[in-house]
């Protein structure tokens, strides 16, 4: 069986042949201003900034604000984009894409591209293709619907562009056609109940417009009396008039539908544009228009898009073996690590560990942004080191959710940003950049990241392990140390990961006091944490406040945690025998077809000494899932130690398809990677392996970082650049273009039998130990790497 979808037009577009063989498959689109998640069956979630997000398309009851959700469920009135189509002489009614009426199409087509979406779909010879894209810098949706009368006979049709809105406010809420405008305005007031609320929200977007560039026979702007009796799947409007009632809402849910009657001859098509976007008043509503339905309006915000995506073009193009791992990684993963660091995931406050390791992505993309974004982190840090539980990025943000629960692991990211920064630009200059803090004082980078290092050190127990407060990477993990004893064994492990890393940047800038200082914290981290918490097979995640050591073999669920392991090896923790034995427990403990889940068994009950965590159903979420961020951790400290196919298996477990099976099973489309797949594989079998959904991960950057550095081993080292792929074994020969300090390298890699070890030729010339230096910008290099024959390596 093949797979439903599958990569077209090389790569650049993904397409899905099905609205019902991965019913939740989705994407998005996005700029600075807006994001906007499309189903393939036409539900979408959409929020943009003022300067907190806020919706513009409602669901039809009052709903609780929140961040973007795993799994989010749709459901027949969830916000979205569709077009019912009647065929005034035999009575058929369907609408495209999918929903509401689901009639089962004769032809479907969910087409993803990197800047727009586009569905086809046909029924019964009439075929309508809805597409949409965003502008570069405004928040507005651009919708074209075509429709093509592909049955070789004459046919009288209505078209019903219908775009809910959904409950807007209970203090005020309306809507109406404007002709004056040209389309429904629907209106509202952000409810609010304080004085000082009224002066903060005063200019914000509280209405709600479908623009259209031909004018309507009739429209429908009350929700109620557009369903009627009949419901979403035979609206009254529809089914039981020839004309829309031309009706508004007065304080009732408003909607925003308008009606085309068409007589289409054999062949012909029409079409008409559409702008749906939130708006201030009257005056914004006409600039809308003249932006964007006016002559070349949809052109001119396509070519500005496709300019500000060309940032996203990543510093390497690969061939190998693997087709959709190519597309993935050519098109697709470069564009989601850049919208980590251009939208900061639309928030105004980033979690800082989201913050540090999304930029850290960016560092292969956009350096300067990557560079902006260390030197605003730390100009928030405290006097006495401690980084932030959030980095506030407009005047008046507040810290929100989540970063107002104490985390104690934020500083451990300083170092790991900085060690990928630094390969990738060797701009060792930037740790002498004086950053100012909120107190005034001023500190260069340099400095910051010793008192960053130092709070890590004074943040521990008398065994010499971390707090852990009420978190650390682990969000919900909240009461482990809410006393102020719980300890943390992950974050003992990053922090001697941290030291190290730091103290060797340090050794570099000839800081030697400073080096030697931090090694020796790192040695004490690692000896703590092989002397409390190796539990025989693998390490424990910590102590609680009450002593108890917790995700050791002694625990029914929640026995053994994947963090830890992978960490202590990229610590220097774990020793060749404790590494082997820990390697063979997460092989079998935690491997599973959809890849490593981050702890086994799931929880299926509170644990109050662990915390929130526990409470998540089991096998979502961090409860278990295969949470590919933490896999990303694992991928990341196989490649460090060698064990390339191992590291292989787990980033390629990340990315869906293309076995049939594999995609129907995950729901997920190869054009992101989703912040996890369900996991409880034998507790929950049904469901496992199914997407997320949520394409905001921090495994975006590590998996780019990872496919470049180690995968390819085309990795910055000082002013050179280290050459040492780590195929898997399995692959015979892999080609990559990389682009590294404004060169060009053209890295051809292949096996060799007879050789015992790497061999590295640049323009004809060998490389005896793999490092290539004296880079000459503007230049392209000619890269032949041969790799021992699988099994003949020395
Ligand atoms: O948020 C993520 C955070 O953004 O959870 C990760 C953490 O490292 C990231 O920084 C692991 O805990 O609060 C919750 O329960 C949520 O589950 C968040 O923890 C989670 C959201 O799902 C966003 O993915």
């Amino acid at each position: 069986m093949t797979a439903p979808c599958g990569f077209e037009a090389d790569g650049r577009r993904c397409v899905l042949r099905s609205p019902l063989a991965m019913p939740h498959a989705s994407t998005f689109l996005w700029n600075r201003r807006m994001l906007l998640q499309l189903g393939c069956r036409g539900y979408a979630t959409a929020q943009f900034m003022q300067p907190e997000p806020a919706k513009y398309a409602h669901a039809p009851v009052l709903e609780a604000r929140t961040f973007m959700q795993p799994e989010q469920p749709t459901y027949a009135h969830h916000p979205g984009r569709f077009c019912y189509v009647k065929d005034e002489d035999a009575g058929l009614l369907f609408s495209a894409p999918h929903a509401p009426v689901n009639r089962r199409p004769d032809a479907f087509a969910f087409s993803v591209g990197v800047a727009d979406v586009e569905w086809t779909v046909r029924c019964d010879g009439i075929e309508v293709a809805m597409s949409v894209a965003l502008p570069p810098d405004d928040v507005a949706e651009l919708w074209t619907i075509r429709v093509r009368n592909r049955s070789g006979r004459a046919r009288r049709l209505s078209l019903y562009p219908y775009f809910p809105v959904g409950y807007m406010s209970w203090m005020n809420q309306a809507g109406r056609y404007r002709a004056d405008l040209g389309g429904i305005v629907c209106t509202s007031v952000t409810p609010y109940q304080k004085v000082e609320d009224w002066f903060r929200q005063r200019d914000f977007l509280d209405r709600t417009v479908l623009l259209h560039d031909r004018a309507p026979a009739a429209w429908e702007a009350n929700q109620a009396a557009f369903e009627g009796e009949g419901g979403l799947t035979t609206p009254d409007a529809i089914v039981s008039r020839a004309r829309l009632a031309c009706g508004d809402a007065l304080y009732e849910t408003p909607t925003a539908v308008l009606q085309y009657p068409l007589e289409l001859l054999p062949g012909a098509e029409e079409s008409f544009r559409f702008v749906f976007a939130p708006a201030r008043d009257d005056a914004g509503i006409k600039a809308l228009r003249a932006r964007h339905l006016g002559a070349g309006g949809f052109e001119r915000a396509a070519s500005g898009q496709q300019a500000r995506l060309s940032a996203a073009r990543g510093c390497i193009e690969v061939e190998t073996p693997d087709p959709w791992f190519d597309a993935f990684v050519n098109h697709w993963l470069p564009r989601q690590v850049f919208y980590h660091g251009d939208s900061n995931r639309l928030t105004t406050d980033p979690q800082t560990r989201n913050y540090l390791q999304d930029h850290m992505g960016m560092a292969y993309l956009d350096p300067q942004a990557a560079r902006a974004a260390l030197l605003r982190a730390l100009s928030q840090q405290a006097p006495e080191g401690a980084m932030p539980d959030g980095i506030l990025l407009v005047e008046g943000a507040q810290l929100k959710y989540i970063n107002q629960v104490p985390h104690t692991d934020h500083c451990v990211w300083l170092p790991v940003f900085l060690e990928a920064y630094l390969d990738e630009t060797g701009d060792l200059a930037v740790l002498d950049v004086a950053v100012a803090d909120r107190d005034g004082t001023t500190r260069s980078v340099a400095e910051r990241i010793d008192l960053a290092m130092r709070w890590l050190l004074v943040q521990r127990d008398g065994r010499g392990l971390s707090y852990i407060a009420q978190g650390d990477w682990c969000d919900p993990m909240n009461m482990v140390g809410w006393k102020g004893r719980g300890v943390s064994g992950w974050l003992s492990l990053a922090s001697a990961h941290a030291l190290r890393l730091w103290a060797g940047i340090c050794r570099r800038c000839g800081r030697d006091p400073e080096a030697g200082e931090f090694a020796a914290g790192a040695q004490a981290f690692n000896a703590a944490v092989n002397e409390w918490l190796w539990d025989g097979d693998w390490y424990a995640r910590g102590i609680t406040d009450d002593g108890v050591v917790f995700g050791a073999r002694h625990d029914a669920e929640g026995r053994i945690y994947l963090n830890p392991q992978s960490w202590a090896l990229l610590s220097g923790a774990a020793d060749d025998e404790r590494r082997a034995r820990m390697v063979a427990a997460v092989e079998a403990e935690l491997a599973s077809p959809w890849g490593v889940a981050m702890l086994g068994p799931p929880y299926t009950g509170m644990r109050e000494d662990v915390g929130r965590l526990t409470q998540k159903f089991p096998g979502s979420a961090e409860n278990g899932a295969i949470y590919n961020h933490a896999a990303a951790f694992w991928m990341h400290a196989l490649y460090r130690v060698g064990d390339a196919d191992r590291a292989w298996r787990t980033l390629r477990a990340m990315l869906a398809g293309p076995d049939a099976d594999d995609c129907i099973r995950r729901g997920q489309l190869p054009v992101f990677v989703p912040n996890y797949y369900r996991g409880a594989w034998r507790l929950h079998p049904r469901t496992a392996g199914r997407s997320s959904q949520l394409f905001n991960t921090g495994t975006a950057a590590w998996m780019y970082r990872c496919t470049v550095e180690s995968l390819f081993g085309l990795r910055g080292d000082g002013d050179g650049l280290r050459i040492a792929p780590q195929l898997p074994s399995h692959w015979s020969r892999a080609r990559a273009l990389r682009r590294f300090r404004g060169a060009e390298f053209d890295v051809r890699i292949g096996r060799e039998s007879g050789i015992a070890a790497t061999r590295v030729h640049v323009d004809g010339t060998p490389l005896p130990d793999g490092r290539l230096a004296g880079i000459e910008a503007g230049r392209r290099y000619r890269v032949e790497v041969r790799l021992p024959e699988v099994g003949e390596v020395g």
